[in-house]
């Protein structure tokens, strides 16, 4: 497939290649012991779990190391300090390389894949960010309640039945559903399926061939993927027959009351009065139906998992959500921010499994890394989220375990900035954040009202990795809950706003 927009290279030093140019002391960066001639760090790894591969090397090795692969190395961040020196933005910005390059093709220039110096980056950020604003959201609210209620339909079937439910199967159908009624006035009938929808099906495709094109060696790469590279290219034309139909709708018969895809189509540039152009279009809307379900369900689905695992954990959520929504049958708008607990929950869920488990960091001048490693402009390296997020100096020597009060206030004000990270960081930070996190814990909140979760003592969690993280063969029993004696009327909960909930895109530590 090729790309229409013309793409400048992320300027580099003339001759530069990698690891080997950008980082002038590799010497001070450790890599695995048993390097292979031409092979590189292979020993021990496995194509289909890099990143929990590097999460062993990244014990083995310390805050900062490299990995080879095929010739090419790459440099591995994840020691506190070091990832807070890189979250500088006038020294520091996001590197588009690696897994999300290979997503180009797809992708091309939308929010996520462009690169910085991309006029289509400003022009689609300052379009649809109000998109994300706090009144936007308020109107996605009925939306998401009546995509949750299609789910709750669906497990309330599989239990009568007696059914254990396909937790990261059904996440994936409600958020595929979420993204695109509230973005696009789509409807995928995802509940109404046996199998998931083929765009799920070509959208996988597509993300797990990205991810195996760093596996292989670059010239070799046609030769050996021959098969999976038909077959991407088939899933790129489906996405995007898909998408075009959407688009196609929408301007014939309108009716999109303000969503995401009227935003891409109408919204004119606060100052420049320009447009997205059609195929910009196209992109923004491949972009976000992978970007806006993929992560979200995921961490549903982590939830869950340690929901069913912890009962005393799910009973403090019960409690809450009890307290806050009283017997109201459908809660409101302003009824889920104030699940604080939980929103600790997520959070914390999001801590041990961040399903967007990497972001690249660019050296946008000469300069160090922590005063300690010299890189030079255009030098990059990979932050590792999930052990960022187990550093035992940040998160303790129990930094493994499951709990919540690590997100009370107060134990986050006592923590420094940049230690958590799962919507990345700076400018160029999770636009969806917001979106991400109400969704999120309204379902939670339904979810634990309605059901006692069960696991199966036998399951034991299984992280599949296709640039996102999911829990594998996540099934789980359900009762219906009895609800517990009266329900008290709604607790007026303070309105207080949390620090980063101002600002639907950059938070205060940014
Ligand atoms: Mn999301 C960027 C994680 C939900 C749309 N997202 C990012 C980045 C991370 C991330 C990390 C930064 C990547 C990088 O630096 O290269 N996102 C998540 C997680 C969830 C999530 C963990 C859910 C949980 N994201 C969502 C949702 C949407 C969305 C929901 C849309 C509705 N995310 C985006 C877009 C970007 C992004 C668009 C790119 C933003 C930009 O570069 O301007």
């Amino acid at each position: 497939m090729a790309e229409t927009t013309t793409v400048a290279p992320t300027a580099l030093p003339k001759g530069f290649r990698g690891a080997e140019q950008g980082w002038p002391r590799l010497d001070r960066i450790p890599h695995p012991p048993r390097r292979i001639p031409l092979l590189g760090d292979i020993v021990g790894a496995d194509r289909r779990t890099p990143v929990q591969d590097s999460l062993r090397y990244a014990r083995q090795l310390g805050p900062i190391f490299r990995r080879k692969a095929f010739g090419k190395e790459f440099v591995f961040v994840w020691g506190a300090d070091l990832v807070a020196d890189m979250a500088d933005e006038s020294r520091f910005a996001k590197h588009v390389g690696l897994g999300i390059a290979n997503l180009r093709p797809v992708a091309g220039d939308g929010l996520f894949t462009a690169y910085n110096h991309e006029p289509n980056w400003q022009l689609a950020h300052d379009v649809l960010a109000p998109g994300f604003s706090r009144e936007a959201m308020a109107g996605y609210h009925p939306m998401m309640l009546a995509v949750a209620r299609r789910l709750t339909d669906h497990w309330d079937r599989e239990l009568a039945a007696g059914q254990p439910v396909d937790v990261p199967g059904d996440m994936t159908k409600l958020t595929l559903e979420t993204i695109a009624r509230t973005g696009f006035g789509h409807d995928f009938g995802s509940f109404e399926r046996d199998r998931p929808h083929p765009f799920v099906t070509s959208m996988v495709g597509t993300l797990s061939y990205a991810q195996r094109l760093n596996s292989v060696p670059g010239p070799l790469a046609p030769l050996l993927l021959r098969t999976a590279t038909r077959r991407n290219e088939a899933d790129i034309a489906y996405l995007n027959r898909t998408v075009d139909d959407m688009v196609r709708t929408r301007r014939t018969t309108g009716g999109g009351d303000g969503d995401l895809l009227d935003r891409m189509l109408e919204t004119t540039h606060p100052e420049t009065g320009e447009r997205l152009s059609a195929e910009n279009v196209r992109r923004q809307v491949i972009t976000f139906l992978v970007a806006g379900h993929e992560t979200t369900s995921g961490s549903l689905s982590f939830a869950l998992h340690y929901l069913a695992r912890h009962p005393e954990i799910a009973a403090r959520a019960r409690a809450e959500i009890d307290q806050v929504w009283g017997d109201t049958e459908v809660p409101g708008y302003e009824q889920i921010a104030k699940l604080r607990y939980v929103r600790r929950v997520l959070d914390e869920s999001l801590r041990l499994w961040p399903t967007a488990p990497a972001y690249a960091r660019e050296a946008t001048r000469d300069t160090e890394v922590a005063g300690l490693h010299p890189v030079r402009r255009g030098a990059w390296a990979l932050i590792l989220t999930p052990m960022l997020h187990r550093d035992p100096e940040v998160w303790g020597a129990d930094a493994e375990e499951f709990d919540p009060d690590r997100f009370d206030a107060k134990a986050v004000r006592s923590r420094a900035p940049h230690t958590y990270k799962p919507f990345g960081t700076g400018a160029r930070a999770c636009i969806g954040r917001q979106f991400a996190l109400h969704e999120s814990m309204l379902v939670l909140g339904l979810l634990l009202r309605r059901y006692d979760l069960r696991p199966d003592p036998a399951y034991r969690l299984r992280v599949t990795e296709r640039l996102t993280l999911m829990p594998e063969g996540l099934r789980l029993h359900l009762d219906r809950r009895v609800p517990s004696g009266p329900v008290t009327a709604p607790v007026a909960v303070p309105d207080e706003v949390t620090p980063d909930a101002r600002c639907p895109v950059h938070r205060a530590d940014d």
